[in-house]
């Protein structure tokens, strides 16, 4: 039973809960199935490097399509293959095109002249080859298209070659109908960069009624599952303990200083809203991990490996790309706050937190230092939602409601979630991934490494560009950039 299975593709119903995989020894199974030239080929390539490693992971899953395509006979056979509805199932139907070249293998022969290695793309960058010799590969079986009289090569869809499980995760988005095409454009990147690969589905998220313009705009941008949810009225509204006017002389204040955002009530709620309840909404229930998209962000490199099989296997809580200053004006009391809830709750701070990322002087700790405003940039987390709905943060939040900052002041999902992940966390939980080039105006960061991420084409951003060149915002875990 595979742990990921496409449902139906736009609806408002929470998808049933997915069984959390593993996907350990996955890699050596597939190999071991692989016919004995295969392996044999395999053997003479060994396993060490990445591109190799690559390689016959795609081999792999090349084959094993193949074997479950030879097995299923008839092209109307229906049914599906991992999960992906076969064409003329039910369902969506874009993964059908894929499978339809299944039977193929038993079919027509390739008229391409195989073999050799591709030397016209061998290019001179360290790294480069992350293909198979032409030699290891299957000669292209061609279907002639019934329509066209056309032979048609295979169609190869990355996220349906993939043979490996996928995790209970989703993209999510909080987003406005008006914001239609800069979430295209985020998802053109994310879907590029990433989950062409993955086939993750998207969830958005909106205080009011998503329109059709906006369903049908994004869907067009992703082959996976789209989600959309309307917020219920008790996640975006003032609860009743705070005073209405007393938020709005505040608001005045700040409008008056010329505090960015500081007159916007509906920017208040937003904050609430992804401090608080955006991991209890209904549509996200059966999921465990969350991937926060914004409209109009940019990736500039591949991501090529599972991002929440990453977090699961090495025991990550929360992922960031981007740690900067937080504006002193819109969070005056948060951190008095925050050090009197852990007064409340020693139990709730971990032994190993990273409370020397948030104090101006590490000697003084929580309770004697100023907080020195770092915090983690939130409109890019990669994260668990059970740490959102644990118990140490449903207190820390509930308890920082109660104090109305978010209204009185302008408290972002941001220092809260950062001060949460550092204080209830061990340092060990929490993922730098300076990996993953990401802008989100007017910031964007960008690899250090050249060999590792530019000399290849991993990455079209330049490494000078980027906010944090040497790591120097988050100093704790050293600099990533070295790696
Ligand atoms: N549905 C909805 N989404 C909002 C609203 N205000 C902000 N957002 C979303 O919340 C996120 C943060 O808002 P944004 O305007 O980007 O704030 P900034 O990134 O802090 O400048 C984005 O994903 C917005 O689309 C709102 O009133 N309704
Ligand atoms: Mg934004």
């Amino acid at each position: 039973m595979p742990a990921y299975t496409p449902l139906p593709t736009s609806a408002t119903d929470p998808p049933p809960r997915r069984s959390s995989p593993s996907s350990s020894n996955l890699l050596t199974n597939l190999l071991d199935r692989l016919p004995a030239p295969v392996q044999h080929f395999l053997e003479s390539h060994p396993l060490k490097t990445r591109p190799v490693r690559l390689g016959a992971a795609v081999l792999a899953g090349f084959l094993v399509l193949s074997l479950l395509g030879t097995a299923l006979h008839s092209r109307s056979s229906g049914g599906s293959i991992r999960g992906y509805p076969l064409a003329g199932s039910e369902g969506r139907g874009k993964w059908g095109t894929y499978a339809s070249w299944l039977p193929g293998f038993s079919g027509s022969s390739s008229t391409a002249d195989g073999g050799g290695s591709w030397e016209g793309y061998t290019g001179s960058g360290a790294g480069w080859r992350e293909l198979p010799e032409n030699d290891g590969l299957r000669e292209p079986m061609l279907v002639k298209d019934e329509k066209t009289g056309k032979m048609m090569p295979p169609e190869v869809y990355p996220a349906a070659l993939n043979p490996f499980k996928r995790a209970n995760a989703a993209f999510v988005a909080l987003v406005r109908n008006g914001e239609r095409e800069a979430m295209r454009d985020s998802m053109r990147s994310v879907e590029s960069r990433f989950n062409r690969r993955f086939g993750y589905p998207w969830v958005f998220l909106n205080d009011e009624p998503f329109d059709e313009d906006f369903k049908v705009g994004v869907m067009k941008m992703t082959r996976s599952e789209v989600f959309f949810a309307q917020i219920p009225k008790e996640h975006w509204s003032y609860p009743e303990w705070i005073n209405q006017t007393y938020a709005a002389d505040e608001r005045q204040k700040m409008v008056n200083e010329n505090v960015i955002y500081g007159g916007s009530e509906s920017y208040r709620h937003m904050c609430r809203f992804n401090s608080g309840f955006f991991f209890k909404q209904k549509i996200l229930e059966s999921f465990d991990w969350y991937w926060r998209v914004e409209p109009g962000v940019e990736l500039f490199c591949d991501i090529d490996y599972d991002v929440f099989h990453f977090m699961e296997a090495n025991n990550k809580v929360y992922g960031f790309t981007i740690v900067l200053y937080e504006y002193l004006r819109t969070v005056e009391t948060l951190w008095d706050a925050t050090r009197e809830f852990a007064r409340l709750h020693p139990d709730y701070i971990h032994p190993e937190n990273t409370i020397r990322f948030l104090v101006d002087d590490e000697k003084k700790g929580l309770q004697d230092g100023d907080w020195n405003l770092c915090h983690f940039w939130s409109n890019f987390e990669i994260g668990s939602l059970k740490f959102w709905r644990s118990q140490p943060y449903e207190d820390y939040f509930k308890f920082l409601d109660e104090k109305g900052g978010f209204f009185y002041e302008r408290w972002g999902d941001a220092p809260v979630h950062s001060f949460a992940a550092a204080l209830f966390l061990p340092q060990s939980a929490i993922h730098n991934f300076y990996d993953i080039s990401y802008r989100h105006n007017p910031y964007q960061t960008c690899p250090q490494n050249r060999k590792l991420f530019h000399d290849n084409g991993k990455c079209e951003c330049y490494p000078e560009n980027s906010f944090d060149t040497d790591g120097r915002w988050w100093k704790v875990d050293g600099n990533p950039h070295e790696l």
